[in-house]
Protein backbone atom coordinates (compact mmCIF):
# COMPACT_ATOMS: atom_id res chain seq x y z
CA UNK A 1 0.00 0.00 0.00
CA UNK A 2 1.12 3.85 -1.08
CA UNK A 3 1.75 5.42 2.17
CA UNK A 4 1.22 8.82 2.78
CA UNK A 5 3.11 12.01 4.86
CA UNK A 6 1.39 14.46 6.47
CA UNK A 7 2.19 16.72 4.24
CA UNK A 8 0.46 15.12 1.45
CA UNK A 9 -2.42 14.41 3.86
CA UNK A 10 -2.42 18.39 4.29
CA UNK A 11 -2.04 19.07 1.15
CA UNK A 12 -4.80 16.51 0.12
CA UNK A 13 -7.11 18.90 3.01
CA UNK A 14 -6.18 21.95 1.13
CA UNK A 15 -7.61 20.74 -2.34
CA UNK A 16 -10.58 19.49 -0.53
CA UNK A 17 -11.37 22.95 0.71
CA UNK A 18 -11.09 22.14 4.29
CA UNK A 19 -7.84 24.45 5.57
CA UNK A 20 -5.88 27.47 4.17
CA UNK A 21 -2.20 27.04 3.36
CA UNK A 22 -1.60 28.99 6.69
CA UNK A 23 -3.41 26.43 8.61
CA UNK A 24 -1.49 23.88 6.75
CA UNK A 25 1.89 25.39 8.20
CA UNK A 26 1.29 25.55 11.39
CA UNK A 27 0.36 22.02 11.35
CA UNK A 28 3.67 21.04 9.74
CA UNK A 29 5.44 23.27 11.91
CA UNK A 30 3.25 21.70 15.73
CA UNK A 31 4.09 18.30 13.91
CA UNK A 32 8.24 18.85 13.97
CA UNK A 33 8.14 20.34 16.97
CA UNK A 34 6.21 17.49 18.75
CA UNK A 35 8.80 15.16 16.28
CA UNK A 36 11.80 17.41 18.47
CA UNK A 37 9.45 16.74 21.90
CA UNK A 38 9.35 12.96 21.34
CA UNK A 39 13.09 12.47 20.59
CA UNK A 40 13.81 14.30 24.07
CA UNK A 41 11.04 12.06 25.75
CA UNK A 42 12.52 8.74 24.20
CA UNK A 43 15.61 9.80 25.54
CA UNK A 44 14.49 9.99 29.00
CA UNK A 45 17.66 9.65 31.65
CA UNK A 46 20.52 9.83 29.31
CA UNK A 47 18.77 13.28 27.57
CA UNK A 48 19.06 14.44 31.36
CA UNK A 49 15.56 15.28 31.07
CA UNK A 50 13.77 13.39 34.16
CA UNK A 51 12.74 14.92 36.88
CA UNK A 52 11.17 18.17 38.63
CA UNK A 53 12.23 21.34 36.68
CA UNK A 54 12.04 22.87 40.32
CA UNK A 55 9.34 26.05 39.27
CA UNK A 56 5.25 25.52 39.20
CA UNK A 57 2.88 26.47 36.42
CA UNK A 58 0.54 28.92 36.96
CA UNK A 59 -1.87 26.03 38.05
CA UNK A 60 0.27 26.05 41.03
CA UNK A 61 1.69 22.45 39.74
CA UNK A 62 5.31 21.49 40.13
CA UNK A 63 6.51 21.81 36.53
CA UNK A 64 8.69 18.70 35.37
CA UNK A 65 11.98 19.49 33.31
CA UNK A 66 10.23 17.98 30.04
CA UNK A 67 7.06 20.09 30.50
CA UNK A 68 9.17 23.42 30.46
CA UNK A 69 11.24 21.84 27.14
CA UNK A 70 8.49 20.73 25.56
CA UNK A 71 6.85 24.66 25.96
CA UNK A 72 9.96 25.73 24.80
CA UNK A 73 10.14 23.97 21.85
CA UNK A 74 6.47 24.65 20.66
CA UNK A 75 7.38 28.30 21.13
CA UNK A 76 10.54 28.41 19.19
CA UNK A 77 9.30 26.28 16.36
CA UNK A 78 6.26 28.38 16.24
CA UNK A 79 7.26 32.15 16.88
CA UNK A 80 9.03 32.75 13.47
CA UNK A 81 6.27 30.64 11.05
CA UNK A 82 4.33 33.35 9.84
CA UNK A 83 1.24 31.50 10.81
CA UNK A 84 -0.06 32.46 14.20
CA UNK A 85 -1.66 35.99 15.81
CA UNK A 86 -0.04 34.17 19.28
CA UNK A 87 0.01 31.21 21.31
CA UNK A 88 -1.15 30.45 25.03
CA UNK A 89 0.40 27.12 26.91
CA UNK A 90 -0.58 25.24 30.30
CA UNK A 91 2.60 26.25 31.25
CA UNK A 92 2.26 30.23 30.98
CA UNK A 93 0.12 32.56 32.79
CA UNK A 94 -0.77 34.81 29.78
CA UNK A 95 -0.55 34.45 25.75
CA UNK A 96 3.12 34.95 24.26
CA UNK A 97 2.45 37.35 21.40
CA UNK A 98 4.45 36.80 18.30
CA UNK A 99 7.85 38.73 18.58
CA UNK A 100 7.87 41.97 16.64
CA UNK A 101 10.84 40.99 14.32
CA UNK A 102 8.70 37.90 12.69
CA UNK A 103 5.23 38.45 10.58
CA UNK A 104 1.96 37.46 12.12
CA UNK A 105 -0.19 35.32 11.03
CA UNK A 106 -4.28 34.75 11.62
CA UNK A 107 -4.50 31.82 13.54
CA UNK A 108 -4.69 31.49 17.71
CA UNK A 109 -2.56 28.49 19.19
CA UNK A 110 -3.29 26.73 22.72
CA UNK A 111 -1.33 23.59 24.22
CA UNK A 112 -0.86 21.93 26.62
CA UNK A 113 3.19 21.23 25.85
CA UNK A 114 3.44 17.82 27.66
CA UNK A 115 0.27 16.52 29.57
CA UNK A 116 0.49 13.27 32.09
CA UNK A 117 4.02 14.53 33.12
CA UNK A 118 3.42 12.56 35.98
CA UNK A 119 4.12 9.42 34.18
CA UNK A 120 6.86 10.72 32.99
CA UNK A 121 9.65 9.79 35.47
CA UNK A 122 8.12 5.72 35.34
CA UNK A 123 8.22 5.57 31.20
CA UNK A 124 4.67 5.47 30.79
CA UNK A 125 2.80 7.42 27.68
CA UNK A 126 2.71 10.83 27.36
CA UNK A 127 1.26 13.20 25.05
CA UNK A 128 1.13 17.14 23.50
CA UNK A 129 -2.45 18.20 23.31
CA UNK A 130 -3.61 21.48 21.03
CA UNK A 131 -6.28 23.88 19.77
CA UNK A 132 -6.01 25.51 16.71
CA UNK A 133 -9.07 28.90 16.61
CA UNK A 134 -9.02 31.88 14.19
CA UNK A 135 -8.04 35.47 16.05
CA UNK A 136 -10.48 38.42 15.53
CA UNK A 137 -10.17 40.53 12.75
CA UNK A 138 -8.16 43.80 13.70
CA UNK A 139 -6.53 43.44 16.98
CA UNK A 140 -3.11 45.30 17.54
CA UNK A 141 -2.79 43.20 20.72
CA UNK A 142 -3.88 39.28 21.13
CA UNK A 143 -4.87 39.19 24.72
CA UNK A 144 -6.66 36.35 26.90
CA UNK A 145 -9.84 37.58 26.11
CA UNK A 146 -8.74 36.58 22.31
CA UNK A 147 -8.90 32.94 23.02
CA UNK A 148 -12.02 32.67 25.02
CA UNK A 149 -14.18 31.23 22.39
CA UNK A 150 -16.21 28.48 22.02
CA UNK A 151 -15.15 25.01 21.44
CA UNK A 152 -17.33 25.06 18.45
CA UNK A 153 -15.16 27.61 16.53
CA UNK A 154 -12.01 25.57 16.76
CA UNK A 155 -10.56 25.05 12.96
CA UNK A 156 -7.93 22.22 13.93
CA UNK A 157 -7.16 20.40 17.32
CA UNK A 158 -5.17 17.26 17.70
CA UNK A 159 -2.85 15.28 19.81
CA UNK A 160 0.46 13.34 19.97
CA UNK A 161 0.99 10.22 22.23
CA UNK A 162 5.20 9.62 22.77
CA UNK A 163 4.21 6.03 23.41
CA UNK A 164 5.58 2.76 22.07
CA UNK A 165 5.08 5.04 18.74
CA UNK A 166 5.24 7.91 18.37
CA UNK A 167 1.00 9.53 16.81
CA UNK A 168 -0.21 12.44 16.09
CA UNK A 169 -4.47 12.49 15.90
CA UNK A 170 -5.75 15.21 13.82
CA UNK A 171 -9.06 17.11 12.97
CA UNK A 172 -10.24 19.70 10.62
CA UNK A 173 -13.64 19.26 11.24
CA UNK A 174 -13.67 16.63 8.51
CA UNK A 175 -12.96 13.37 10.36
CA UNK A 176 -10.38 11.77 12.51
CA UNK A 177 -7.32 10.75 11.50
CA UNK A 178 -4.19 9.01 12.73
CA UNK A 179 0.04 9.16 11.41
CA UNK A 180 2.62 7.17 12.81
CA UNK A 181 6.29 8.75 13.03
CA UNK A 182 8.44 7.14 11.19
CA UNK A 183 11.39 7.29 13.10
CA UNK A 184 14.12 6.20 10.22
CA UNK A 185 12.48 8.46 7.87
CA UNK A 186 11.73 11.47 10.43
CA UNK A 187 7.96 11.80 8.93
CA UNK A 188 4.47 11.25 9.83
CA UNK A 189 2.59 8.99 7.87
CA UNK A 190 -1.22 8.19 7.33
CA UNK A 191 -1.84 5.41 9.74
CA UNK A 192 -5.68 5.24 9.94
CA UNK A 193 -8.10 7.41 8.11
CA UNK A 194 -11.26 8.20 9.55
CA UNK A 195 -11.38 6.77 12.90
CA UNK A 196 -14.69 6.08 14.72
CA UNK A 197 -15.61 5.37 18.44
CA UNK A 198 -18.20 2.41 18.93
CA UNK A 199 -21.28 3.90 20.32
CA UNK A 200 -21.17 1.27 22.86
CA UNK A 201 -18.23 0.10 25.38
CA UNK A 202 -17.83 -1.77 28.05
CA UNK A 203 -14.79 -0.01 29.16
CA UNK A 204 -14.30 3.00 31.38
CA UNK A 205 -11.14 4.95 32.88
CA UNK A 206 -11.80 7.13 35.96
CA UNK A 207 -9.48 7.53 38.91
CA UNK A 208 -11.47 5.52 41.62
CA UNK A 209 -9.51 6.70 44.37
CA UNK A 210 -11.88 9.65 44.21
CA UNK A 211 -14.79 7.88 44.41
CA UNK A 212 -15.91 9.00 47.55
CA UNK A 213 -16.18 12.72 46.41
CA UNK A 214 -17.90 12.57 43.48
CA UNK A 215 -21.73 13.81 42.98
CA UNK A 216 -24.62 11.27 43.59
CA UNK A 217 -25.12 10.55 39.95
CA UNK A 218 -21.69 9.70 39.42
CA UNK A 219 -21.92 7.51 41.93
CA UNK A 220 -24.56 5.93 40.77
CA UNK A 221 -23.44 5.73 37.03
CA UNK A 222 -19.63 3.89 38.22
CA UNK A 223 -21.70 1.55 40.74
CA UNK A 224 -23.90 0.36 37.73
CA UNK A 225 -20.87 -0.35 35.99
CA UNK A 226 -19.02 -2.51 38.72
CA UNK A 227 -22.38 -4.04 39.37
CA UNK A 228 -21.84 -5.40 35.82
CA UNK A 229 -23.83 -8.22 35.21
CA UNK A 230 -25.04 -8.61 38.51
CA UNK A 231 -26.81 -4.83 38.28
CA UNK A 232 -28.90 -3.03 36.39
CA UNK A 233 -26.96 -2.58 33.03
CA UNK A 234 -26.63 -6.54 32.86
CA UNK A 235 -23.02 -6.78 31.67
CA UNK A 236 -19.99 -6.42 33.12
CA UNK A 237 -18.13 -4.25 32.58
CA UNK A 238 -13.84 -3.25 32.55
CA UNK A 239 -11.71 -0.26 33.77
CA UNK A 240 -8.48 1.54 32.39
CA UNK A 241 -7.01 4.18 33.87
CA UNK A 242 -3.42 5.44 32.19
CA UNK A 243 -3.49 9.04 34.48
CA UNK A 244 -2.39 10.81 30.65
CA UNK A 245 -5.36 11.68 29.44
CA UNK A 246 -3.85 11.49 25.94
CA UNK A 247 -3.46 7.61 26.25
CA UNK A 248 -7.07 6.97 27.85
CA UNK A 249 -7.94 9.55 24.57
CA UNK A 250 -6.27 7.12 22.57
CA UNK A 251 -7.85 4.29 23.50
CA UNK A 252 -11.27 5.61 23.09
CA UNK A 253 -10.54 6.77 19.90
CA UNK A 254 -9.19 3.95 18.98
CA UNK A 255 -11.68 1.39 19.95
CA UNK A 256 -14.10 2.77 22.32
CA UNK A 257 -14.80 2.74 26.14
CA UNK A 258 -15.38 6.10 28.46
CA UNK A 259 -13.11 8.57 30.17
CA UNK A 260 -14.51 11.06 33.13
CA UNK A 261 -12.45 13.63 35.23
CA UNK A 262 -16.41 14.87 37.23
CA UNK A 263 -16.52 17.27 39.67
CA UNK A 264 -15.33 16.21 43.10
CA UNK A 265 -16.28 18.11 46.34
CA UNK A 266 -12.39 19.03 46.67
CA UNK A 267 -12.08 20.22 43.46
CA UNK A 268 -15.89 21.80 43.07
CA UNK A 269 -14.88 25.16 43.79
CA UNK A 270 -12.09 25.69 41.22
CA UNK A 271 -14.74 23.94 38.41
CA UNK A 272 -13.24 20.62 37.83
CA UNK A 273 -9.63 19.08 37.29
CA UNK A 274 -8.94 19.67 33.69
CA UNK A 275 -8.18 22.48 31.47
CA UNK A 276 -10.88 23.36 28.95
CA UNK A 277 -8.99 25.44 26.78
CA UNK A 278 -6.13 23.29 25.90
CA UNK A 279 -7.32 19.66 27.33
CA UNK A 280 -11.20 19.35 27.01
CA UNK A 281 -11.98 21.59 23.72
CA UNK A 282 -9.73 20.06 21.51
CA UNK A 283 -10.32 16.34 22.90
CA UNK A 284 -14.16 17.03 22.56
CA UNK A 285 -13.88 17.91 19.14
CA UNK A 286 -11.96 15.05 18.46
CA UNK A 287 -14.23 12.89 20.09
CA UNK A 288 -17.61 14.05 18.71
CA UNK A 289 -15.50 14.55 14.86
CA UNK A 290 -14.67 9.92 15.68
CA UNK A 291 -18.83 9.95 16.25
CA UNK A 292 -18.69 10.29 20.08
CA UNK A 293 -19.88 12.83 22.48
CA UNK A 294 -18.34 15.15 25.07
CA UNK A 295 -20.53 16.58 28.10
CA UNK A 296 -19.73 18.36 31.59
CA UNK A 297 -22.17 15.91 32.90
CA UNK A 298 -24.48 18.64 32.25
CA UNK A 299 -24.02 20.41 28.61
CA UNK A 300 -21.75 19.77 25.73
CA UNK A 301 -18.05 20.51 26.50
CA UNK A 302 -17.78 22.54 22.78
CA UNK A 303 -20.66 24.85 23.39
CA UNK A 304 -19.76 26.29 26.90
CA UNK A 305 -18.45 30.35 26.87
CA UNK A 306 -15.14 30.22 28.34
CA UNK A 307 -14.05 32.12 30.99
CA UNK A 308 -10.94 31.82 31.26
CA UNK A 309 -7.45 30.76 29.75
CA UNK A 310 -6.63 28.51 32.27
CA UNK A 311 -10.21 27.43 33.20
CA UNK A 312 -11.60 23.97 34.68
CA UNK A 313 -14.13 21.69 33.75
CA UNK A 314 -15.62 18.03 34.51
CA UNK A 315 -15.06 15.83 31.38
CA UNK A 316 -17.22 13.18 29.94
CA UNK A 317 -16.00 12.10 26.67
CA UNK A 318 -16.31 8.97 24.49
CA UNK A 319 -18.69 6.09 23.31
CA UNK A 320 -21.80 7.74 22.69
CA UNK A 321 -24.47 5.79 24.82
CA UNK A 322 -23.08 5.47 27.60
CA UNK A 323 -21.60 9.69 27.72
CA UNK A 324 -25.47 9.88 27.22
CA UNK A 325 -26.78 7.61 30.30
CA UNK A 326 -23.93 9.05 32.56
CA UNK A 327 -25.18 12.59 31.30
CA UNK A 328 -28.79 11.64 32.16
CA UNK A 329 -28.24 10.83 35.06
CA UNK A 330 -26.63 14.10 36.33
CA UNK A 331 -29.60 16.37 34.72
CA UNK A 332 -32.23 13.79 36.42
CA UNK A 333 -30.49 14.45 39.36
CA UNK A 334 -30.33 18.30 39.00
CA UNK A 335 -34.16 18.44 38.51
CA UNK A 336 -35.02 15.96 41.47
CA UNK A 337 -33.56 18.58 43.69
CA UNK A 338 -35.18 21.45 42.21
P1 LIG B 1 -0.32 15.77 34.91
O1 LIG B 1 0.08 16.37 33.57
O2 LIG B 1 -0.12 16.72 36.05
O3 LIG B 1 0.30 14.43 35.16
O4 LIG B 1 -1.92 15.58 34.87
C1 LIG B 1 -2.46 14.72 33.93
C2 LIG B 1 -3.93 14.95 33.84
O5 LIG B 1 -4.22 16.29 33.63
C3 LIG B 1 -4.56 14.09 32.75
O6 LIG B 1 -3.70 13.85 31.67
C4 LIG B 1 -4.92 12.81 33.47
O7 LIG B 1 -6.02 12.16 32.89
C5 LIG B 1 -5.23 13.28 34.87
O8 LIG B 1 -4.55 14.53 35.04
C6 LIG B 1 -4.76 12.31 35.89
O9 LIG B 1 -5.32 12.64 37.09
P2 LIG B 1 -5.05 11.80 38.44
O10 LIG B 1 -3.75 12.32 38.99
O11 LIG B 1 -6.22 12.09 39.31
O12 LIG B 1 -4.96 10.34 38.09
Amino acid sequence: MKSISLIQFLIEEKRAGHINSELSLLIEVVARACKRISVAVAKGALGGVLGNAGTDNIQGEAQKKLDVISNEILLEANAWGGHLAACASEEMDDPQPIPDAYPKGHHLLLFDPLDGSSNIDVNVSVGTIFSVLLCPDDIDEVRAEHFLQKGTEQVAAGYVVYGPSTLLVLTFGHGVHEFTLDREHGSFVLSRRGMTIPAQTSEFAVNMANQRHWEAPMQRYVGELQAGSTGPRGRDFNMRWVASMVADVHRIVTRGGVFIYPLDARIREQGGKLRLMYEANPMAFIVEQAGGAATTGRERIMGLQPTGLHQRVPVFLGSKDEIEVVTRYHLESDDSRT
